[in-house]
């Protein structure tokens, strides 16, 4: 049905061809709106080159970016225990997983770029400290156990919040989504298998494994955003199948997992309110700390300063790669120009 739709999609105007009058333009921006409306009632794909409102594209951006740049200031916790990981399997695991993180915030850029969105903008606006990020990463990785917890908590976060994004509407953001969580699902299972280690290893190490637990338990449950009733966006994204269920029960749901997989790590989750609701059918847990939460998104969390920080120094020291790229580039384009040249001539 959707490859259907998409033969009839009304495209933006081409570059060149804004000199249309205004009842053209009205015209053309009905036929969008009949468009959008009937692809978004039949919960079918909006595609870079359709119409789409302005307010939905702003949407996009600003939910694309903002998970792009998590994944890109995501690295550094986990970056920081590559040479200190216990041993050469785990370096090795670690850096592929970062690695990984790095692969989808480059899918991420691409996809937020399909709406017009140059990445040297966006990568202008990150170091500025005018962009967000998730509000997690800016907590410290104190000990290997971190490792775990970050694995365990924050990718089943990532994941329980981003399976429902495969089937976001807009197709490039969906479709990058797929491969994500896949990826972040073996993340999940190497950090629940650090975890397990050490609570199964000595008492010291069971220890630090709960205090690891203990520390990211809460940022994790914040990951899913504000409550509903606290959610500027949830309402409007959900309308335009961005979004496909609220931040509370997502978190609820998220509880509920994590409620079953801790009990076989034998640890236990700093929460004695967490319940189900048998009439709700939903789970509880404890209050979480929103002003801690506004006050990590204004910028005054525990690492913000020294991640941002980190983030400006690497895009320094990167230049002399981007400088290069681009060089590379303007040479093979000039050779392919004068081969093609060359051929006409011949
Ligand atoms: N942190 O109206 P709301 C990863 C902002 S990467 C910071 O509910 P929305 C991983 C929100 O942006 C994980 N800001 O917003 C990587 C909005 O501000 P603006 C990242 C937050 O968009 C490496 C305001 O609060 N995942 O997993 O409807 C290693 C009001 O919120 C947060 C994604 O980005 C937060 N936690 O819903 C390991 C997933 N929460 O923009 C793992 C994609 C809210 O109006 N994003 N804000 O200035 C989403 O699903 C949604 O954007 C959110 C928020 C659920 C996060």
């Amino acid at each position: 049905m959707a490859s259907q739709i998409l033969q009839s999609a009304p495209a933006e105007p081409a570059p060149g061809r804004h000199e249309q009058g205004p009842e053209e333009a009205a015209r053309r921006d009905a036929e969008g709106q009949a468009y959008f409306d009937k692809v978004m009632a039949e919960d079918s794909r909006i595609e870079p080159r359709d119409w789409m409102p302005p307010a939905y594209r702003k949407t996009l951006l600003r939910q694309i970016s903002q998970h792009a740049h998590s994944e890109i200031i995501g690295m550094q916790p986990e970056a920081n225990w590559i040479s200190r990981a216990p041993s050469l399997k785990r370096k090795a695991i670690l850096m592929a997983k970062v690695q990984d993180e790095a692969g989808h915030g480059l899918y991420l850029y691409s996809a937020a770029e399909t709406l017009g969105q140059p990445r040297d903008q966006m990568m202008a606006d990150l170091i500025a400290g005018k962009a967000r990020y998730s509000s997690i990463f800016n907590y410290p990785a104190r000990t290997w156990a971190d490792m775990g917890a970050i694995g365990w908590l924050v990718d089943g976060a990532a994941i329980c919040n981003q399976v429902p994004l495969c089937r976001a509407s807009y197709g490039p953001y969906g479709r990058a989504m797929v491969r994500i969580c896949k990826e972040e699902s073996f993340h999940q299972r190497q950090g629940f298998e650090i975890l397990l280690e050490l609570a199964r290893g000595t008492a010291e190490q069971k220890q630090m494994a709960q205090d690891a637990v203990n520390r990211w338990y809460a940022p994790a449950l914040m990951m899913f955003g504000p409550p509903d009733d606290d959610s500027p966006n949830s309402k409007q994204s959900m309308a335009w199948n961005i979004k496909r269920f609220g931040n509370d029960e997502l978190r609820s749901r998220f509880v509920g997992m994590m409620v079953e997989q801790v009990k076989v790590l034998g640890l236990t989750l700093p929460d004695k309110d967490i319940r189900f609701n048998e009439d709700t059918r939903k789970w509880e847990h404890g209050p979480l700390d929103w002003d801690e939460f506004k006050d990590v998104l204004a910028g005054r969390g525990p690492c913000n300063a020294q991640r941002l920080e980190r983030r400006r120094e690497a895009h320094d020291d990167g230049a002399w790669v981007r400088e290069a790229a681009a060089a590379y580039a303007d040479k093979q384009r000039a050779r392919q120009a004068a081969q093609q040249a060359e051929e006409i001539a011949a």
